[in-house]
Protein backbone atom coordinates (compact mmCIF):
# COMPACT_ATOMS: atom_id res chain seq x y z
CA UNK A 1 0.00 0.00 0.00
CA UNK A 2 1.13 3.66 -1.00
CA UNK A 3 0.54 5.25 2.07
CA UNK A 4 1.80 9.03 3.16
CA UNK A 5 3.73 8.68 6.36
CA UNK A 6 4.61 11.82 6.56
CA UNK A 7 1.07 12.49 7.40
CA UNK A 8 0.64 8.98 9.58
CA UNK A 9 3.90 9.57 11.66
CA UNK A 10 3.48 13.92 11.31
CA UNK A 11 6.89 13.95 10.58
CA UNK A 12 8.74 16.45 7.45
CA UNK A 13 10.83 13.59 5.58
CA UNK A 14 9.62 10.04 5.23
CA UNK A 15 12.74 9.37 7.47
CA UNK A 16 12.85 7.22 10.27
CA UNK A 17 16.30 6.48 12.45
CA UNK A 18 16.92 3.09 13.22
CA UNK A 19 17.41 2.30 16.96
CA UNK A 20 20.52 1.42 18.08
CA UNK A 21 20.98 -0.25 21.42
CA UNK A 22 23.60 1.97 23.48
CA UNK A 23 23.73 4.12 20.36
CA UNK A 24 20.34 5.77 20.04
CA UNK A 25 19.76 7.91 23.28
CA UNK A 26 18.27 11.60 23.96
CA UNK A 27 20.51 13.17 21.94
CA UNK A 28 20.94 11.44 18.81
CA UNK A 29 16.98 11.40 18.94
CA UNK A 30 15.83 14.95 19.69
CA UNK A 31 18.78 16.02 17.03
CA UNK A 32 16.85 13.18 14.35
CA UNK A 33 13.71 14.17 15.09
CA UNK A 34 13.93 18.28 15.33
CA UNK A 35 15.37 17.92 11.70
CA UNK A 36 12.45 16.84 10.89
CA UNK A 37 12.72 12.70 10.38
CA UNK A 38 11.46 10.49 13.38
CA UNK A 39 14.08 9.69 16.22
CA UNK A 40 13.82 6.54 18.10
CA UNK A 41 15.26 6.32 20.83
CA UNK A 42 16.73 2.49 21.26
CA UNK A 43 16.21 0.79 24.96
CA UNK A 44 17.81 -2.57 24.88
CA UNK A 45 20.19 -1.22 27.50
CA UNK A 46 17.77 0.54 29.45
CA UNK A 47 15.30 -0.51 32.42
CA UNK A 48 11.92 1.15 32.68
CA UNK A 49 12.99 3.81 34.72
CA UNK A 50 16.10 4.57 32.35
CA UNK A 51 13.79 4.89 29.98
CA UNK A 52 11.43 7.38 31.29
CA UNK A 53 14.31 9.60 32.13
CA UNK A 54 15.67 9.07 28.29
CA UNK A 55 12.04 10.61 27.20
CA UNK A 56 11.64 13.27 29.92
CA UNK A 57 15.45 14.72 27.88
CA UNK A 58 14.20 14.13 24.95
CA UNK A 59 11.01 16.47 25.63
CA UNK A 60 12.96 18.97 26.97
CA UNK A 61 15.22 18.92 23.52
CA UNK A 62 12.09 18.74 20.90
CA UNK A 63 8.21 19.37 20.82
CA UNK A 64 8.46 17.01 17.18
CA UNK A 65 7.05 13.41 17.30
CA UNK A 66 10.33 10.86 17.99
CA UNK A 67 9.07 7.09 18.72
CA UNK A 68 10.91 4.58 21.32
CA UNK A 69 12.04 1.08 20.39
CA UNK A 70 11.18 -1.85 22.41
CA UNK A 71 13.74 -4.87 21.97
CA UNK A 72 11.49 -7.76 22.36
CA UNK A 73 14.34 -10.22 24.01
CA UNK A 74 15.03 -7.70 26.78
CA UNK A 75 14.23 -8.53 30.39
CA UNK A 76 13.04 -5.20 30.52
CA UNK A 77 10.63 -5.12 28.20
CA UNK A 78 7.44 -5.21 29.75
CA UNK A 79 8.38 -2.42 32.19
CA UNK A 80 9.44 -0.54 28.88
CA UNK A 81 5.92 -1.35 27.71
CA UNK A 82 4.41 0.24 30.97
CA UNK A 83 6.39 3.13 31.17
CA UNK A 84 5.96 4.17 27.02
CA UNK A 85 2.35 3.79 27.56
CA UNK A 86 2.16 5.99 30.46
CA UNK A 87 4.35 8.87 28.61
CA UNK A 88 2.04 8.00 25.95
CA UNK A 89 4.46 8.94 23.71
CA UNK A 90 3.53 9.02 19.63
CA UNK A 91 5.01 6.15 18.24
CA UNK A 92 6.41 2.51 19.28
CA UNK A 93 8.66 0.57 16.99
CA UNK A 94 9.66 -3.02 18.32
CA UNK A 95 12.51 -5.76 17.21
CA UNK A 96 13.34 -9.12 17.74
CA UNK A 97 9.82 -10.49 18.39
CA UNK A 98 6.13 -9.66 18.19
CA UNK A 99 4.04 -6.88 20.14
CA UNK A 100 1.09 -8.55 20.05
CA UNK A 101 0.64 -8.78 23.80
CA UNK A 102 1.25 -5.03 24.03
CA UNK A 103 -0.71 -4.22 21.43
CA UNK A 104 -4.19 -2.98 22.77
CA UNK A 105 -2.18 -1.55 25.97
CA UNK A 106 -0.11 0.88 23.16
CA UNK A 107 -3.39 1.61 21.29
CA UNK A 108 -5.31 2.63 24.41
CA UNK A 109 -2.68 5.02 24.98
CA UNK A 110 -3.37 6.27 21.60
CA UNK A 111 0.21 4.99 20.64
CA UNK A 112 1.23 4.42 17.03
CA UNK A 113 2.87 0.82 16.62
CA UNK A 114 5.53 0.28 13.84
CA UNK A 115 7.30 -3.12 14.47
CA UNK A 116 10.06 -4.32 12.52
CA UNK A 117 9.98 -7.83 10.60
CA UNK A 118 12.15 -9.95 8.53
CA UNK A 119 9.96 -12.06 6.75
CA UNK A 120 6.58 -11.66 4.95
CA UNK A 121 4.90 -14.40 7.53
CA UNK A 122 5.94 -12.07 10.66
CA UNK A 123 4.73 -8.91 8.84
CA UNK A 124 1.61 -10.10 7.99
CA UNK A 125 0.90 -11.40 11.64
CA UNK A 126 1.66 -7.76 12.50
CA UNK A 127 -0.62 -6.25 10.34
CA UNK A 128 -3.18 -8.80 11.72
CA UNK A 129 -2.23 -7.74 15.65
CA UNK A 130 -3.26 -4.52 14.50
CA UNK A 131 0.22 -2.66 13.51
CA UNK A 132 -0.22 1.05 11.80
CA UNK A 133 2.78 0.09 9.79
CA UNK A 134 5.49 -2.41 9.20
CA UNK A 135 9.30 -2.13 8.87
CA UNK A 136 10.52 -4.47 6.63
CA UNK A 137 13.70 -4.95 7.29
CA UNK A 138 16.22 -6.99 5.11
CA UNK A 139 19.71 -8.85 6.41
CA UNK A 140 22.12 -6.12 4.76
CA UNK A 141 20.97 -4.53 8.18
CA UNK A 142 23.65 -3.88 11.60
CA UNK A 143 22.35 -5.56 14.33
CA UNK A 144 20.40 -9.03 14.74
CA UNK A 145 19.44 -9.87 11.50
CA UNK A 146 16.89 -11.99 9.28
CA UNK A 147 17.43 -13.85 6.45
CA UNK A 148 16.58 -11.85 3.42
CA UNK A 149 17.68 -9.10 1.56
CA UNK A 150 16.06 -5.55 1.12
CA UNK A 151 15.49 -6.41 -2.68
CA UNK A 152 13.38 -9.70 -1.90
CA UNK A 153 12.27 -9.28 0.74
CA UNK A 154 9.85 -5.47 0.50
CA UNK A 155 8.13 -5.96 -2.68
CA UNK A 156 6.97 -9.13 -1.25
CA UNK A 157 5.67 -7.56 2.40
CA UNK A 158 4.30 -4.34 0.21
CA UNK A 159 2.33 -7.38 -2.09
CA UNK A 160 1.33 -9.11 1.24
CA UNK A 161 -0.04 -6.43 4.06
CA UNK A 162 -3.00 -3.38 3.53
CA UNK A 163 -0.54 -0.98 5.94
CA UNK A 164 1.95 1.21 4.85
CA UNK A 165 5.60 -0.45 4.63
CA UNK A 166 8.75 1.10 5.77
CA UNK A 167 12.15 -0.13 4.08
CA UNK A 168 15.34 -0.91 6.20
CA UNK A 169 18.90 -2.08 5.27
CA UNK A 170 21.42 -1.18 3.32
CA UNK A 171 19.89 2.28 2.55
CA UNK A 172 22.44 5.23 3.76
CA UNK A 173 22.00 7.74 0.71
CA UNK A 174 19.21 8.93 -1.58
CA UNK A 175 19.48 6.27 -4.40
CA UNK A 176 18.55 3.75 -1.16
CA UNK A 177 15.28 5.51 -0.57
CA UNK A 178 14.60 5.88 -4.13
CA UNK A 179 14.83 1.93 -4.77
CA UNK A 180 12.82 1.40 -1.31
CA UNK A 181 9.89 3.71 -3.19
CA UNK A 182 10.29 2.19 -6.19
CA UNK A 183 9.92 -1.35 -4.64
CA UNK A 184 6.69 -0.08 -3.04
CA UNK A 185 7.80 1.10 0.35
CA UNK A 186 6.39 4.39 1.91
CA UNK A 187 9.37 5.65 3.97
CA UNK A 188 13.27 4.37 4.78
CA UNK A 189 14.39 3.24 8.36
CA UNK A 190 18.45 4.13 8.32
CA UNK A 191 20.37 3.26 11.07
CA UNK A 192 24.29 2.57 9.73
CA UNK A 193 24.50 6.33 8.59
CA UNK A 194 23.24 7.99 11.68
CA UNK A 195 26.33 6.40 13.44
CA UNK A 196 27.89 9.12 12.31
CA UNK A 197 25.97 12.21 13.11
CA UNK A 198 27.80 14.52 15.43
CA UNK A 199 24.87 14.10 17.37
CA UNK A 200 25.76 10.21 18.19
CA UNK A 201 27.66 10.02 21.35
CA UNK A 202 29.32 6.73 20.52
CA UNK A 203 33.03 6.68 20.83
CA UNK A 204 34.85 8.21 18.15
CA UNK A 205 36.37 5.06 17.64
CA UNK A 206 33.29 3.53 16.34
CA UNK A 207 32.52 6.15 14.14
CA UNK A 208 36.09 6.19 12.89
CA UNK A 209 35.83 2.46 12.36
CA UNK A 210 32.24 3.16 10.07
CA UNK A 211 33.58 5.80 7.81
CA UNK A 212 37.07 3.53 6.89
CA UNK A 213 34.65 0.18 6.36
CA UNK A 214 34.41 -1.10 3.10
CA UNK A 215 31.92 -3.47 1.93
CA UNK A 216 32.71 -7.07 2.67
CA UNK A 217 34.17 -5.30 6.40
CA UNK A 218 30.73 -7.34 7.79
CA UNK A 219 29.71 -10.36 8.80
CA UNK A 220 27.29 -12.16 10.81
CA UNK A 221 27.86 -14.05 13.97
CA UNK A 222 26.03 -16.12 16.11
CA UNK A 223 23.83 -17.86 13.16
CA UNK A 224 23.88 -21.00 16.23
CA UNK A 225 22.37 -19.41 18.89
CA UNK A 226 19.40 -18.37 16.57
CA UNK A 227 20.04 -14.81 16.69
CA UNK A 228 22.22 -13.60 14.27
CA UNK A 229 23.90 -9.96 14.77
CA UNK A 230 25.77 -8.35 11.87
CA UNK A 231 28.83 -7.06 13.05
CA UNK A 232 32.27 -5.22 11.58
CA UNK A 233 34.50 -8.57 11.20
CA UNK A 234 37.58 -8.08 14.33
CA UNK A 235 39.30 -10.33 16.69
CA UNK A 236 35.82 -10.71 18.93
CA UNK A 237 33.95 -11.89 15.35
CA UNK A 238 36.93 -14.59 14.63
CA UNK A 239 36.59 -16.04 18.09
CA UNK A 240 32.98 -16.14 17.92
CA UNK A 241 33.51 -17.61 14.44
CA UNK A 242 35.40 -20.45 15.14
CA UNK A 243 33.94 -21.13 18.61
CA UNK A 244 30.88 -21.64 16.21
CA UNK A 245 32.82 -23.65 13.73
CA UNK A 246 33.61 -25.85 16.88
CA UNK A 247 29.98 -26.57 17.74
CA UNK A 248 31.00 -24.68 21.17
CA UNK A 249 27.54 -24.30 23.76
CA UNK A 250 25.42 -21.62 23.20
CA UNK A 251 26.50 -20.56 26.51
CA UNK A 252 29.71 -20.17 25.96
CA UNK A 253 28.93 -18.33 22.91
CA UNK A 254 26.50 -16.05 24.95
CA UNK A 255 29.73 -15.17 27.45
CA UNK A 256 31.84 -13.96 24.82
CA UNK A 257 29.28 -11.42 23.03
CA UNK A 258 28.69 -10.50 26.61
CA UNK A 259 29.11 -6.90 27.22
CA UNK A 260 30.89 -6.33 23.83
CA UNK A 261 28.59 -4.13 22.45
CA UNK A 262 28.84 -1.64 25.68
CA UNK A 263 32.55 -2.31 24.81
CA UNK A 264 32.61 -0.96 21.75
CA UNK A 265 29.99 1.93 21.83
CA UNK A 266 31.38 3.31 25.16
CA UNK A 267 35.35 2.23 25.75
CA UNK A 268 35.84 2.47 21.79
CA UNK A 269 37.34 -1.22 21.81
CA UNK A 270 37.44 -1.90 18.12
CA UNK A 271 38.91 -5.60 18.74
CA UNK A 272 36.79 -6.80 21.03
CA UNK A 273 33.91 -5.09 21.09
CA UNK A 274 30.72 -6.01 19.36
CA UNK A 275 31.14 -3.14 16.08
CA UNK A 276 27.53 -3.71 15.07
CA UNK A 277 27.29 -2.06 11.45
CA UNK A 278 25.07 -2.36 8.09
CA UNK A 279 26.94 -3.79 4.96
CA UNK A 280 25.89 -0.21 3.52
CA UNK A 281 29.07 1.25 5.85
CA UNK A 282 30.96 1.28 2.82
CA UNK A 283 29.11 4.63 1.30
CA UNK A 284 29.13 6.32 4.98
CA UNK A 285 32.26 8.70 4.76
CA UNK A 286 32.08 12.09 6.69
CA UNK A 287 30.47 13.15 9.91
CA UNK A 288 27.46 15.39 9.87
CA UNK A 289 24.96 17.22 11.92
CA UNK A 290 22.01 14.70 11.80
CA UNK A 291 20.15 17.97 9.84
CA UNK A 292 22.69 17.94 6.78
CA UNK A 293 22.25 13.82 7.09
CA UNK A 294 18.55 14.25 6.19
CA UNK A 295 18.65 17.53 3.67
CA UNK A 296 21.24 15.26 2.04
CA UNK A 297 19.02 12.36 1.95
CA UNK A 298 15.58 13.84 0.63
CA UNK A 299 17.47 16.52 -1.86
CA UNK A 300 19.51 13.50 -3.46
CA UNK A 301 16.35 11.35 -3.64
CA UNK A 302 14.00 14.25 -5.36
CA UNK A 303 16.82 14.88 -7.24
CA UNK A 304 16.80 11.21 -8.52
CA UNK A 305 13.67 10.74 -9.25
CA UNK A 306 13.51 14.67 -11.42
CA UNK A 307 15.97 13.35 -13.40
CA UNK A 308 14.93 9.97 -13.80
CA UNK A 309 11.30 11.51 -15.48
CA UNK A 310 13.29 13.60 -17.89
CA UNK A 311 15.60 11.09 -18.93
CA UNK A 312 12.32 8.51 -19.05
CA UNK A 313 9.62 10.35 -20.66
CA UNK A 314 9.68 11.65 -24.22
O1 LIG B 1 16.03 -5.98 16.44
C1 LIG B 1 16.66 -5.68 15.45
N1 LIG B 1 17.99 -5.44 15.47
C2 LIG B 1 18.76 -5.49 16.60
S1 LIG B 1 18.24 -5.83 18.18
C3 LIG B 1 19.80 -5.71 18.73
S2 LIG B 1 20.24 -5.97 20.38
C4 LIG B 1 20.76 -7.60 20.30
N2 LIG B 1 21.98 -7.84 20.73
C5 LIG B 1 22.45 -9.07 20.72
C6 LIG B 1 21.70 -10.15 20.27
C7 LIG B 1 20.45 -9.92 19.81
C8 LIG B 1 19.98 -8.62 19.81
C9 LIG B 1 20.65 -5.41 17.73
N3 LIG B 1 20.04 -5.28 16.56
N4 LIG B 1 16.07 -5.56 14.24
C10 LIG B 1 14.69 -5.81 14.06
C11 LIG B 1 14.43 -7.23 13.75
N5 LIG B 1 13.42 -7.87 14.26
N6 LIG B 1 15.12 -8.03 12.96
C12 LIG B 1 14.50 -9.26 12.98
C13 LIG B 1 13.43 -9.10 13.80
C14 LIG B 1 12.40 -10.04 14.17
C15 LIG B 1 12.70 -11.37 14.45
C16 LIG B 1 11.69 -12.23 14.87
C17 LIG B 1 11.09 -9.59 14.32
C18 LIG B 1 10.11 -10.45 14.72
C19 LIG B 1 10.40 -11.75 14.99
O2 LIG B 1 9.36 -12.51 15.40
C20 LIG B 1 9.60 -13.78 15.89
C21 LIG B 1 8.31 -14.35 16.37
O3 LIG B 1 8.23 -15.57 16.35
O4 LIG B 1 7.43 -13.58 16.74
Amino acid sequence: MYADICKLLNIKYPIIQGAMAWISDSSLVSAVSNAGGLGVLATGHLDGEGCREEIKRIRKATDKPFAVNIMLLSQFADEIAQVVCEERVPVVTTGAGSPGKYMKAFKEAGIKVVPVAASVAIAKRMAKDGADAVVAEGCESGGHVGKITTMALVPQVVDAVDIPVIAAGGIADGRGIAAAMMLGASGVQIGTRFLVAKECTIHQNYKDRIIKAKDIDTTTTGQSTGHPVRVIRNKLAREYEALEKKNAPVEELEELGRGALRRAVKEGDMDFGSVMSGQIAGLVNKEQTAAEILEELYGQYIGILNNFYKQHTV
